[in-house]
């Protein structure tokens, strides 16, 4: 039943009060006041970064204890599961941007231990644009639209932003990283995350441990191609929220291994860098991720402003057993999370609310403030006292968090660090460890966003002071496209490190091997006359792989096929594009291949999948589609089909099928 927020039950909601039928609304109308004053303040503050987002409930088990390694409870029993909550987000767009834009992705994690939250505030790559977050306002009011018109919208491609990494060599292993493939995922559920800065573990006997932490995706990571990830912004802007959904709701659930590079506090300058520098990653290949737990989201939440908008992480949220170090980014993020939430949550109250509350009991002196929920009762509100027995008591011994020991001696002084000077080797490591197609990708990131620069001094100093150091060939490639004069020879060169690799298989997406293809979404194009016989072989054999199969037609609705039998249609392609699936499919059947190829959007989506190298099968006389992309207009391997990866055809049979299957498990061809 209806009720006012008093409790009240209210006799209708569809009229005001008011003085006769056609007559003025009274003031007296209580019930109308209350529902336009709450409706009148459903809005809050968007964050300030990574206002778009999107999250999910799951649980976490450790695969063998740590305890040698750190105290952590939620770290020690493999049989324990501890609740957390997810929430993956982009950077610079506000809170309706589109979910595709070029960005680093949040990944933050909120364990719920039996020791109090840990929250593990994350992106999907391994570094920072910056040193320290004293420079964190100007490197977001840079990135952020032009405060004057507000464009463009989740964008990186305009003067302010290049214009501030023109000035700042610290950024260029970030700007590679972002003008890659990683900053357009395929899915929250096909990244990895990572804790960018150095962590440390504690164990028991309070012997102290440096720490990196990883998430692997158990589907792999994968990347879309710009020009589809530019499509899917204006065909379907939440995309990335839609699919997580998606999947959780099909029972698919994603699933994340946490991994750690462990090294010892004493390593901290071993590897040529400072493991202080949040610009700088821990090659793979030099300390190994060590797989130590899974992360598996199984519920979408109930309520999403409650939930994904409520949610306050906090690099501070630490537990016994894992702690902070000195690197200046991370001790800016500390107070940073903290102070943000009061404009954004209103008050001082926020861990009170429900998906921010750890699963055990909260005693202390806080008091008041807007929004308190909680409802303290004793009269001794300070500490210490006698009249509630010096309840709560400072907690001592194992459980209770205890900062690590370190001794500081040093000068009060604002100073970078000599140790973090280095600020290209790692971005060369980069950019040397990209296959062919992922550094042509990166090239024509570079070449979008500077051709989006209007002041060409700007572009010419990303040139020079940016990309020239990073890699000369990439500076020339680049600057012939944007029409600034090729790097001057006035380039800094960085000396790589003595010892260290130069190249760092881990960091590529290339994958090599074909992976398996469940959730991946798969298009049918059918029209009536298609062969309903190849509909049902293909949609058996992906559905057998776990793949999500949709029918589209020119027309909701079922379809006759070339035997007159019905077959359902999931989409028209008035709603569905290519840029939704990652695989699209043609069934034989001459009458239905006839209307099908006459259809401009037909041909549209296949030629867009070819484009995006995507999997492409074409049963029996369907092969006609590939003249889409002039196959058959020249002679030579390069207009035959067959030489083209990831393209099947031929008669539906088991080995199309198994063919059609692998090509997808490929993720894509970039090779076309
Ligand atoms: Fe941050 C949000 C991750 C540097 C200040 N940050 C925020 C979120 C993520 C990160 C995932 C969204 C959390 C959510 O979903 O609610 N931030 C990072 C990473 C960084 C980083 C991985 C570098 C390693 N951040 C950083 C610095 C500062 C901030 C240096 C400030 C000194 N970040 C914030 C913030 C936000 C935030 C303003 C906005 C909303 C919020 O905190 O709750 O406090």
């Amino acid at each position: 039943m209806q009720t006012t927020d008093q409790g009240l039950r209210i006799a209708g909601t569809e009229d005001s009060l008011k003085a006769g039928e056609r007559g003025p609304t009274l003031l007296e109308d209580f019930h109308l006041r209350e529902k336009i004053m709450r409706f009148d303040h459903e809005r809050i503050p968007e964050r300030v970064v990574h206002a778009r987002g999107a999250g999910a409930h799951g649980h976490f088990q450790v695969y063998e204890s740590l305890a040698g390694l750190t105290s952590a409870a939620f770290l020690q029993d493999p049989k324990a599961t501890t609740p957390v909550f997810v929430r993956f987000s982009t950077v610079v767009g506000s809170r309706g941007s589109a979910d595709t834009a070029r960005d680093v992705r949040g990944f933050a994690a909120k364990f719920y231990t039996s020791e109090g939250n840990f929250d593990l505030v994350g992106n999907n790559m391994p570094v920072f644009f910056i040193q320290d977050g004293i420079k964190f306002p100007d490197l977001v009011h840079a990135l952020k639209p032009d405060p004057r018109k507000e464009i463009p919208q989740a964008a990186s491609a305009h003067d302010s932003f290049w214009d501030f990494v023109s000035l700042m060599p610290e950024t260029a292993h970030m700007v590679m990283w972002v003008m890659s493939d990683r900053a357009l995922p395929r899915s929250y559920r096909m990244m990895e995350g990572f804790g960018v800065h150095t962590f440390r573990l504690v164990n028991a006997a309070g012997e102290t441990h440096l720490v990196k932490f990883h998430w692997k995706p158990k589907l792999g990571a994968h990347a879309l191609v710009w020009d589809e990830a530019q499509l899917i912004a204006g065909r379907d802007p939440d995309f990335h929220r839609r699919d997580l959904w998606d999947a959780i709701a099909a029972g698919a659930f994603p699933e994340y291994e946490l991994g750690i590079q462990v090294v010892p506090e004493t390593d901290a300058l071993r590897y040529g860098f400072d493991l202080l520098d949040p610009t700088k990653l821990l090659p793979e290949e030099v300390v190994p991720v060590r797989l130590v737990g899974k992360l598996t989201l199984t519920r979408n939440p109930s309520n999403y402003f409650s939930e994904v908008e409520q949610v306050a992480f906090c690099v501070a949220n630490l537990v016994p057993g894992i702690d902070v170090t000195d690197d200046p980014l991370m001790q800016a993020r500390l107070f940073s999370y903290l102070d943000t939430q009061l404009t954004r949550l209103g008050g001082p109250n926020f861990a009170e609310l429900p998906i921010n509350r750890p699963i055990v009991p909260v005693h202390n002196h806080q008091q008041d403030g807007f929004g308190r929920h909680a409802i303290p009762t004793s009269e001794a509100n300070y500490h210490p006292n006698s009249i509630a027995g010096g309840m709560p008591k400072a907690a001592t011994g194992p459980g209770a968090f205890a900062h690590v020991r370190e001794r500081i001696d040093g000068q009060k002084l604002r100073k970078r660090s000599g140790s973090f000077a280095d600020h290209f080797s790692q971005a060369t490591l980069f950019v040397n460890s990209l296959s062919g197609p992922e550094r042509e990708h990166l090239i024509d990131a570079l070449r979008f966003e500077l051709g989006k620069v209007e002041r060409p001094e700007i572009r010419s100093r990303v040139i020079d002071e940016i990309l020239a150091p990073v890699s000369l060939e990439v500076a020339r490639e680049v600057a012939s496209a944007i029409g600034v004069p090729p790097p001057g020879g006035r380039f800094h060169v960085s000396a790589h490190p003595p010892g260290q690799p130069t190249t760092s298989p881990a960091l590529s997406l290339a994958i090599t091997v074909p992976g398996g293809i469940a959730t991946r979404k798969v298009a049918i194009l059918a029209s009536p006359g298609s062969s309903g016989r190849d509909i049902a072989a293909l949609r058996k054999a992906l559905v057998a792989g776990g793949a999500v199969v949709e029918v589209i037609a020119g027309t909701l609705g079922p379809i006759d096929d070339e035997d007159g039998k019905a077959v359902a249609v999931d989409k028209s392609f008035l709603t569905a594009a290519s840029v939704m699936y990652d695989a699209v499919a043609v069934p034989s059947g001459e009458v239905g291949l006839g209307a099908l190829y006459a259809d401009p959007q037909a041909r549209r989506f296949v030629l867009e999948a070819y484009r995006h190298g995507k999997a492409i099968a074409l049963a029996g006389g369907a092969r006609r589609f590939t003249a889409v992309w002039g196959a058959g207009e020249e002679s030579g391997a390069a207009g035959d089909p067959a030489a083209e990866p990831g393209v099947v055809f031929g008669a539906l049979g088991k080995e199309f099928t198994a063919a059609f299957v692998t090509a997808i498990g490929m993720h894509r061809h970039w090779g076309r």
